[in-house]
């Protein structure tokens, strides 16, 4: 007996070492949300065994978010698409022809190169989610000689972006939040314990321990709300007069930096006459925010200035004026001083700044295409002042329906569903009938993929490697996604995916060999090796640095932050619009508000099993007073409507949440029949907005999502 035992503690031992010595460590970078934080995997086999975030990265602290950790459950769900296929009926049947990737691909290079020829480059469109891993297919398109790259920005953040460009000169990317060394941090319309990156949130529950005060504006009681010192319910859309209010405090008291706005700020005396009639007791009246609180506010600011973050927002694709909201945050920024200050928003570091070379594109390689973008961005009256760069993917989809300024005829959908990501799934497929061509790239399926002509299905993070990025920041870095897993279905790369449609379209330039190749074309010049790689996953490139604002920092005409933009005034844009209040509900309606949660990402995880089985369905959150008046108890199933569009969605009923507004985490409510989980569960807020995508801002770019109102009724 003993002696049994003792051989099956040897087989055991035996058996355990031999697993430890088939497991290996992967750098990768997650891909389970837009953040992508550096992750290792440790794999046995074709097994993942353990995700964590990269513990040799800065503030990831080894931690990866609950989405991150469901990484491994996304491989093993065989409910995405295994193969390539090639549509059989009419779009959005959900009837396909499995196909080779050699036939994938000659069709889709085929068609490409048919529409090329009868209507020019220029209708061929690729729009994608933005990031750092996009070099490979913006060269490919603009090697086709497209100009029509887009992302998905103008429903996220482009009043954001538009916003620092019209003060700074420079983008929102182009200074970063120092949360570590913040002794005072307002979130409006940021939901950060939420609306998750890990390393963010990490900093800032660091500096929150070392005393950092948090200040949450939000329209109901969040996560983020619950950890703030002080939270201030505002009615919605009114955060602009909210600004106002407090520039108001900020200039008329003098709490504001006067030196730092005597060297950089352009504008002062306008904006000092604009403020005048919006003073705290206004801003109270229009926000149901005390005026005492208002003023409070804007004292504690000044006393943590410059170490001040007031977040200009990152969703902000919700109201007319949003994007005035996110140039007033700045602004606050700006007369605190915090611009390019520690603890504040100090400016980002490249390669350059720490006296290295960055990495090297293929973008480059081509030339700039002739054709002026279909979305009129950069050129066209009133666009003059959008950033060309991802352009305004929903201007280039009205110019499929009107051929104007000339037709689309090609849309490839890269990692990118604008059906659930625009309002209104049925108005944005009618804009794309006149598409002759509709390929998706991705590696689960959306709305956009089943009505594709061609699904090009992606491997999943673990299963890919991706070219080197680049990340910018205090110290910025090089890092690198390496293939954790063999592929289980047959699934490729993007750069897979791309270099081959090159091959068939005979662009030499990006027909590499393998992934090494290309990570040695990045690495030219920089002298830093693939194999620099092996150690931590990433390359450390110097710093960090803190670099005072100078007469080089900001990008404006004057090299001032200009408060009055003559771009935008060019544009027929004002600078400082004067307050508008927001409609109020018509009777028994309610303004639909939606945002993110901690345990899903946008549209796409819903059918994820382990994240599924966490969160099944989303709810409507409403004030309790509007729930008595409806009759509607905590839980109950409701039918929350907008013209022929309804929902059936479960009631949650709480205080935490203003009276003329319902709330309900986007992403739900799919009707595919290939995802057995997530079909039928939840509403899908972007349905309840109808035709709501032609209802953009002419200042900053996003679509107006928030100015929608539906009714709410027991089911
Ligand atoms: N009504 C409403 N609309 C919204 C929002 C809202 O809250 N309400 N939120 C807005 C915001 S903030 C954003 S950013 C957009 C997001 O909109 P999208 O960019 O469309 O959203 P995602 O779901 O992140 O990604 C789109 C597709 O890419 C696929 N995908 C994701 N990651 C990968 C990857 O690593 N590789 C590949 N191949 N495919 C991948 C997913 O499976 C998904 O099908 O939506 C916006 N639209
Ligand atoms: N878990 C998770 N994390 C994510 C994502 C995800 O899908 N899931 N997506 C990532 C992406 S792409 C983005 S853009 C960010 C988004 O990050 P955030 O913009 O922080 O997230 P949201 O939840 O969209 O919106 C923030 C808050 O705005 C509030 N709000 C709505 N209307 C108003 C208003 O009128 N005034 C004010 N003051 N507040 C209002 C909502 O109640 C919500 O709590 O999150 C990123 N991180
Ligand atoms: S925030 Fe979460 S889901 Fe997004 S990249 Fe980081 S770990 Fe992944
Ligand atoms: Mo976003």
């Amino acid at each position: 007996m003993r002696e049994r035992l003792e051989t099956l503690r040897h087989t055991q031992r035996r058996h355990n070492m031999e697993q430890t010595m088939n497991r290996k460590n992967v750098y990768s970078v997650c891909g389970m949300c837009s953040v992508r934080c550096p992750m290792m995997a440790t794999v046995e086999g074709n097994k993942v065994v353990y995700l964590q975030g990269n513990p040799h990265a800065a503030g990831i602290k080894g931690a990866l978010c609950a989405r991150g950790a469901a990484g491994g459950a996304l491989v093993a769900d065989d409910e995405r698409p295994q193969f390539p296929m090639i549509r059989a009926g009419a779009r959005g049947e959900g009837k396909w022809r499995k196909v080779s990737w050699d036939e994938a691909l000659a069709y889709v290079s085929g068609e490409l190169s048919r529409i090329r020829e009868a209507h020019g480059a220029r209708s061929i469109l690729l729009s994608d989610r933005g990031g750092p891993f996009r070099d490979m297919h913006r060269a490919f398109l603009k090697a086709l000689g497209s100009p029509n790259y887009c992302n998905h920005d103008s429903a996220c953040a482009r009043n954001v972006q538009h916003a620092a460009l019209s003060l700074f000169g420079f983008g929102r990317k182009d200074v970063f939040y120092d949360y570590k060394n913040a002794k005072h941090v307002v979130l409006q319309t940021r939901n950060i314990f939420e609306a998750i990156n890990v390393k963010e949130v990490n900093d800032l529950l660091d500096a929150k321990d070392a005393g950092c005060k948090i200040t949450c504006i939000d329209v109901r009681t969040t996560v983020t709300a619950a950890k703030a010192d002080t939270f201030l319910m505002v009615r919605p859309g009114t955060d602009y007069a909210l600004n106002l209010g407090v520039i108001h405090e900020l200039i008329t008291r003098d709490l504001y930096d006067k030196d730092f706005a005597a060297a950089w700020i352009q504008d002062l005396d306008a904006l000092r006459a604009f403020i005048a009639p919006y003073d705290a007791d206004f801003a109270a009246a229009a926000t149901g925010v005390p005026a005492k609180r208002i003023r409070d506010l804007a004292d504690q600011l000044a006393a943590a200035a410059p170490a001040v973050i007031w977040h200009p927002g990152w969703m902000t694709a919700r109201y007319g004026d949003s994007f005035q909201v996110c140039r007033t945050a700045y602004i606050i920024n700006a007369l605190l001083g915090s611009i390019g200050a520690k603890g504040g928003l100090p400016q980002v570091n490249k390669p350059g700044h720490v006296g290295k070379k960055g990495l090297k594109q293929l973008v480059d390689l081509f030339p700039k295409p002739e054709a002026k973008r279909v979305d009129g961005v950069g050129w066209m009256e009133g666009r003059g002042h959008f950033e060309a760069g991802p352009g305004l993917v929903n201007l280039a989809f009205e110019a499929i329906v009107s051929g104007e300024p000339y037709p689309i005829k090609a849309y490839i959908a890269h990692r990118h569903d604008p059906l659930m990501s625009f309002p209104d799934t049925a108005d944005v497929k009618k804009k794309w009938d006149n598409l002759e061509l509709l390929v998706a790239v991705t590696y689960s399926w959306s709305d956009t993929a089943w009505f594709a002509d061609v699904i090009l299905p992606m491997s999943p993070a673990l299963e890919r490697e991706s070219m080197i990025a680049s990340k910018s920041g205090g110290a910025p870095q090089f890092f690198v996604r390496k293939r954790a897993l063999t592929p289980r279905f047959d699934t490729r790369a993007d750069w897979e995916i791309y270099r081959d449609l090159a091959r068939h379209m005979g662009i030499k330039e990006l027909d590499f060999a393998s992934i090494e190749d290309i990570w040695n074309f990045q690495l030219q010049d920089t002298g830093v090796t693939v194999a620099d790689f092996e150690a931590t996953g990433m390359i450390k490139l110097g710093g960090p640095l803190l670099r005072p604002v100078d007469d080089k920092t900001f990008k404006t005409p004057s090299g001032k932050i200009e408060i009055v933009s003559a771009k935008l005034e060019a544009d027929g844009v004002a600078s400082l619009p004067p307050y508008v209040a927001p409609a109020s509900p018509p009777p028994g309606r309610y303004r639909v508000s939606f945002g993110r949660v901690g345990l899903h990402t946008q549209g796409h995880t819903v059918n994820n099993p382990l994240l599924f089985a966490q969160m099944p369905e989303n709810e409507l959150w409403i004030n309790s007073a509007e729930a008595a008046k409806l009759g509607v108890d905590d839980g109950a199933l409701v039918t929350v409507r907008n013209g022929s569009h309804a929902g059936q969605i479960r009631a949650k009923v709480t205080e935490g949440i203003h009276p003329e507004t319902v709330f309900m985490v986007h992403g739900f409510g799919h009707t595919l029949p290939v995802e057995s989980r997530a079909r039928g569960m939840g509403v899908a807020d972007n349905e309840l907005m109808p035709q709501g995508i032609n209802n953009w801002d002419k200042g900053g770019g996003g679509v107006c999502m928030q100015e929608h109102f539906v009714t709410v009724e027991p089911a």
